[in-house]
């Protein structure tokens, strides 16, 4: 069924100038990547100061890396769903310029998206706790990965709360929000700062925010439209909606 938000959507995605888009971790529930809040997220059965915190990481790095290796495993394993290749193709086809995601999956660019900032870091990524070595992982970690240059542990290179997030990234942001005139925010539930608030910088220049997502969000009510429902099945009858309009 084609509902009216989705056709004001896709109206508004047709006439859009430059459009970037922000992803939460709902964009890859569909492909059974399980999600932060709510009642089947992560943080229901995790404490989220346990592991996702500098101060977590040197009290226990065997337990934090034990999370992050469980969770790399069940990535490795997951298949794409159409919210990613929606995503892809809209990039592609010129529809969408650039993408911004807070998810550490990678699930994007394995759907070929390549204009892609991972404000929240990979987590396939390593990086040393006292030199500069950086490294990547192409299978899941077992036990404390350590840095061939120094012998130390290395650490996801994801951002924890409590960290700053990459000033490179932040400026290539705020670059891409400056030039849009319609941001999408997909599968969020915009209650982690800073990115929480990327979408607002462009609705203050004079642009628009279209949110999907299967329930309200702090940003609703700074929405143009919200399309409530799952984006895996939301973005690609959008997809077809834009077809008949082009
Ligand atoms: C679907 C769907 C379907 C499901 N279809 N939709 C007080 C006020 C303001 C800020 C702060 C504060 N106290 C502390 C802060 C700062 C803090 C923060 O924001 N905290 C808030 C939680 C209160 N932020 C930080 O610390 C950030 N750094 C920072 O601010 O630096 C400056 C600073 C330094 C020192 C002190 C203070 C400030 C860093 C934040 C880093 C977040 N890191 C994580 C972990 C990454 C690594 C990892 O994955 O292991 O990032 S936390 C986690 O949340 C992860 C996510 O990227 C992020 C956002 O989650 P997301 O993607 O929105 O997922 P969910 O689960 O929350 O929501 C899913 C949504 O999908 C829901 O809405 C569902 O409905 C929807 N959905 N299925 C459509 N099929
Ligand atoms: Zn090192």
């Amino acid at each position: 069924m084609v509902s009216e938000t989705m056709k004001e959507a896709a109206k508004i995605i047709s006439d859009a100038e430059y459009m970037v888009a922000l992803t939460g971790a709902g964009v890859s529930r569909e492909s059974n990547v399980p999600t932060f809040r709510g009642a089947d997220g992560l943080w229901r059965n995790y404490d989220a100061m346990e592991l996702a915190t500098p101060h977590a990481f040197a009290r226990n790095p065997k337990l934090v890396w034990e999370w992050y290796t469980w969770r790399q495993g069940l990535i490795a394993e997951c298949e794409l769903n159409p919210a990613h290749t929606t995503i892809a193709d809209w990039e592609a086809n010129g529809v969408l310029n650039h993408l911004i995601t807070q998810n550490v999956d990678g699930l994007h660019r394995r759907a070929g998206s390549e204009n892609v900032l991972e404000v929240h870091g990979d987590l396939w990524a390593t990086k040393c706790i006292s030199c500069d070595y950086q490294g990547r992982l192409d299978s899941p970690a077992e036990g404390i990965p350590i840095c061939p240059e120094c012998n130390n542990m290395l650490r996801p290179d994801v951002v924890w709360f409590g960290e700053s997030l990459d000033s490179r990234i932040m400026t290539r942001v705020h670059e891409e929000l400056a030039s849009a005139d319609v941001c999408l925010v997909i599968g969020t539930s915009a209650l982690v700062q800073p990115a929480a608030s990327f979408p607002l910088v462009v609705k203050h220049s004079g642009g628009k925010i279209l949110e999907f997502n299967v329930e309200r969000t702090p940003l609703t009510p700074a929405s143009d439209v919200h399309v409530s429902g799952k984006v895996g099945e939301i973005l690609p009858k959008i997809d077809k909606l834009l077809t008949n309009l082009s």
